[in-house]
């Protein structure tokens, strides 16, 4: 069925990268729906009755990866949901997921048993911005993550599993790589930019 629908873009980068920020103006600009893995988690984790609330939390605390069965059903579930939804556009059909797939071993089973991406939207930023922003949230943002020891922790994980993934896609033509250190404003006219060759 997910199969039918062509256009679903992963979205790539680092902890405090912008991918959140920037997927919500492209929701705007091209009607995309804006699917983040780490936003369903946090929901999963947050729902009454949720057999893996307390897996989820402990993962999320300490930058790692959830595994992949529990992530996978989330993203399908909220792409069904989108998809079966009367009053969807067929432009909601278009899926941005953010923060996901991390890890490889993800990335070919999502593709497989779910729906292949048409290109890696990979928004690319040094740690030390990364890190600066992700102070400046925490001090108001509730995350259980936005703190010095998890961020170090999430960055380690970022460069020894998820970097792969990036890489693995690199190597097959798939990455549109966009600077992510610039102010928002210009990071979204360089992502539009780049849209417009793929998506016309
Ligand atoms: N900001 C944004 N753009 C800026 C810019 N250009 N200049 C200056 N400031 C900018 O932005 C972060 C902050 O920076 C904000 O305050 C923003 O205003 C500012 P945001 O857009 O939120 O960046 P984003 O890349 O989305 O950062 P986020 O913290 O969400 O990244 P993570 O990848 O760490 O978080 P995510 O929610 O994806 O995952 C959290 C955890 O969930 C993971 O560590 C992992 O434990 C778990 N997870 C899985 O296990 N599996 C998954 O598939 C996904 C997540
Ligand atoms: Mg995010």
């Amino acid at each position: 069925l997910l199969a039918a629908f062509p256009t679903l873009i992963f979205v790539l980068g680092g902890p405090g990268a912008g991918k959140g920020t920037q997927c919500s103006r492209l929701v705007s600009r091209y009607g995309f729906t804006h699917l983040s893995a780490g936003d369903l988690l946090r929901a999963e984790q947050e729902r009454p009755g949720s057999q893996y609330g307390q897996l989820i939390k402990d993962y999320i605390k300490d930058g790692l990866i959830v595994p992949m069965e529990v992530t996978i059903a989330l993203l399908e579930n909220a792409m069904n949901d989108t998809i079966s939804s009367a009053s969807s556009s067929p432009k909601s059909k278009r899926f941005l997921i953010d923060g996901f797939p991390r890890k490889l071993d993800q990335a070919l089973k999502f593709e497989e048993s779910v729906c292949a991406a048409q290109f890696v939207l990979f928004y690319d930023c040094p740690e030390a911005a990364m890190e600066a922003r992700l102070l400046e949230r925490g001090k108001t943002s509730g995350r259980s993550d936005d703190n010095e020891e998890s961020i170090r922790k999430r960055f380690r994980t970022f460069v020894e599993t998820s970097m792969p993934v990036v890489e693995y896609y690199e190597k097959q033509g798939r990455v549109v790589k966009i600077d992510a250190t610039p102010e928002p404003d210009e990071v979204e006219a360089k992502t539009r930019e780049a849209l417009r060759e793929r998506l016309g």
